[in-house]
């Protein structure tokens, strides 16, 4: 049963199956952006052998979507940079001028780290260093420059399913020199957001700040529940947090949320605005993605009224 506060989700949701791509297991926790005068995106699909590889989809509506069969190429002029073209997952895209960079999980032999490319066209990927060693996931770019200098958001984790985490903010004046670290938020004592926080689609920049969406989990007597959540950060400190969501914006109700290779999963990794619309694309119970829909405005008042 539908429990929806600003969100409505699409009606014909799940919008993207595994079906899509002939070897995937399952698709989920991906990244979408507009592109010329359609939408693209980089797509986590994990494998029928459990490799996780990331794909080019493309799409004229954002709901309809041709995803590539095969896996991301990467081209790098470094050859001490280990190409990250498997064990790679939860991609998070960014636009900056005319540039979209992207970071994403990469499974490495020490741990979990953060990888980052930059492509202008969805087909050609140019990898660049690691912003982060292991431990750390969920990064996202901001889309400009804060006072001079590149800006993340991530989340400092360990090798396995991480029963912690709080969200920190970086910044860097090259995209390679990452340091200022600042603690943004952290998990609560009780609630939906109380084992672990991270960060979701790239903050949106509003009169009253970043609107950051962010994922909160909730650990049950059955395991993980991932929960969507907004906040407000400062603009020009972002990590000073002026409101954070009491109440969860969405949360796994519905049947392709609950069951799944992970079940009671909403995880939210891009979001897309188009004049007051919102448009938030989320992964389901790790098997498949769907849209939702709000106003930006009552995003912002939710945050702003539905705060500790
Ligand atoms: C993400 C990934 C997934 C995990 C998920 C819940 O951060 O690490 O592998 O299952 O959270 O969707």
């Amino acid at each position: 049963m539908a429990n929806e506060t600003v969100f409505k989700r699409y009606k014909g949701n799940p919008i993207i199956t595994p079906k899509a791509v002939p070897r995937a297991n399952s698709i989920h926790n991906s990244a979408i952006v507009s592109f010329n005068d359609g939408y693209a995106g980089i797509f986590r699909v994990d494998e029928v052998d459990f490799n996780f590889t990331m794909h080019v989809g493309r799409s004229k509506d954002g709901i309809k979507w041709e995803i590539d069969p095969k896996p991301i190429k990467m081209k790098c002029d470094d050859p001490e940079i280990p190409l990250a073209e498997e064990r790679t997952y939860d991609p998070r895209l960014t636009k900056i001028e005319d540039t979209y960079y992207f970071t994403w999980c990469i499974d490495s032999a020490q741990g979990p780290c953060i990888g980052l490319a930059t492509t202008k066209d969805f087909k050609v990927f140019h990898q660049m260093e690691n912003i982060m060693p292991p431990a750390n996931r969920n990064c996202v770019i901001f889309p400009r420059k804060i006072k001079g200098k590149y800006a993340i958001l991530h989340r400092p984790s360990d090798m396995g399913h991480t029963p912690f985490g709080h969200i920190f903010y970086s910044s860097s004046p090259d995209l390679v020199h990452w340091g200022c670290h600042r603690f943004v938020m952290g998990t609560l004592r009780s609630g939906w957001q109380s084992t672990k926080i991270g960060p979701g689609p790239a903050p949106i920049e509003i009169k009253e700040g970043w609107l950051l969406i962010y994922h909160g989990v909730w650990t049950s007597c059955n395991g993980y529940l991932y929960y969507a959540g907004g906040a407000i950060l400062d603009k020009e400190k972002p990590w000073k947090v002026l409101y954070r969501t009491k109440d969860y914006l969405l949360a796994p109700t519905e049947i392709y949320e609950r069951v799944g290779d992970v079940p009671n999963v909403v995880f939210p990794s891009s979001a897309i605005v188009e004049g007051d619309k919102i448009r938030l694309y989320y992964g389901c119970a790790d098997t498949c993605i769907s849209m939702a829909e709000a106003s930006l405005k009552d995003v912002i008042k939710f945050v702003k009224t539905h705060s500790f």
